[in-house]
């Protein structure tokens, strides 16, 4: 392995500081894909976004993707849930790979479990075997490979890393060529409020998961689970009052916090010590959590065997053998009620 190999970061799990906390790093491609820009215009199928279901910053893009009608001018790769090392004769990272469905299944890095390629979608634009081959082709200095991608097939380069950047791509670049481009999730006159939202609602909840589970000390996980349950308690708050997080109806806010509601009670309190109550235990938020699951465009992106898979195989130091927990069975086709709630 190369020197420069050794040190830089190579995964998320790398990007701990010295009192034991996760500082995640900037994503390193953030190019823009806007009507009329000479370098990257909306383009019916120029762009291709590669996902792991199981990842929640990638479901977002897929949901984005869905609602706003773009499956048929945007083309969709997906991994295999379970990292795998990416050039084991070269060095020692590991990371995303993709599979056929019809290959055999996998194991962890430990040589445990036996996890399937069911509903993984190889890659058919760049042929590559793993996500790590396609930022190479990019010509990527930072060596963190990262889902999600948006790929120019045209350049044969990434448009963009960062999910935050992709969804509000979809939600207002592509409409020329989106079946549903009425459909704003970041309208004009909420953006305020949406991003006042997102700054504590990152950090704390969506990011704040991840600092529990990935904390290499306690002050650092204590830390991270207080400010997680007193966020979700503001959540529940909210919306206890309103049907949804901003405005009156559904935004890009409301998207960002699902994808991290729908992985909580199955993953994140078992496998990241998120302990203290489940979703199921707030009425307002799992109802409104029900709600946003059972919206057509975005019941299909909910990949639950991904998404346990993911991560409970992902990480040989923090769950050796691989073992899954079966978790309770909860029914998220039940009626949600939130419709007799008042929008604003
Ligand atoms: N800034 C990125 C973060 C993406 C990210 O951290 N993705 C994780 C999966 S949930 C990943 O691909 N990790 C691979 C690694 O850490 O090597 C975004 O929101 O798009």
């Amino acid at each position: 392995m190369s020197e420069v190999n050794k040190v830089r970061p190579r995964t998320t799990l790398d990007e701990m500081d010295e009192s034991g906390e996760l500082k995640r790093k900037k994503a390193a491609w953030c190019n823009w894909v806007e009507p009329g820009s000479e370098s990257f215009p909306p383009e019916k199928d120029r762009y291709h976004l590669y996902i792991s279901y199981a990842c929640p910053w990638a479901h977002r893009c897929l949901i984005l993707l869905k609602m706003k009608g773009l499956e048929d001018a945007i083309g969709v790769s997906v991994v295999h849930p379970t990292w795998q090392r990416t050039k084991p004769e070269e060095d020692e990272h590991i990371g995303w790979m993709f599979r056929d469905p019809s290959d055999p299944p996998v194991s962890n890095l430990n040589g445990h479990g036996s996890f399937p390629c069911t509903y993984c979608i190889p890659d058919t634009v760049n042929n590559a075997k793993s996500i790590r081959e396609l930022y190479e082709i990019a010509g990527d200095k930072e060596g963190k490979y990262t889902v999600p991608v948006l790929w120019d097939k045209k350049k044969k380069t990434i448009v963009s890393n960062e999910s935050s950047d992709i969804i509000l791509m979809f939600n207002s670049a592509f409409n020329s060529i989106a079946k549903n481009p009425d459909l704003d999730l970041y309208p004009e006159d909420l953006r305020k409020e949406i991003d006042e939202v997102n700054s504590w609602i990152y950090p704390r909840i969506n990011d704040g998961v991840y600092r529990c589970g990935f904390a290499q000390k306690q002050d650092a996980y204590e830390k991270a689970f207080d400010a997680l349950f007193e966020s979700l308690d503001r959540v529940e708050e909210i919306l206890s009052k309103k049907r949804y997080l901003v405005g009156d109806r559904i935004t890009v806010a409301d998207i960002r916090l699902f994808v991290t509601l729908i992985r909580f009670d199955p993953v994140y309190v078992v496998y990241f010590k998120t302990d203290q109550s489940r979703i199921d235990d707030y009425p307002n938020m799992f109802n409104y959590m029900k709600e946003i699951y059972q919206m057509p465009a975005i019941k299909p992106t909910v990949i639950f065997p991904h998404i346990k898979t993911h991560y409970l195989s992902s990480h040989p130091k923090l769950n050796y053998y691989g073992i899954i927990p079966k978790g309770r069975k909860v029914n998220l086709d039940t009626p949600h009620n939130r419709d007799n709630m008042t929008s604003t």
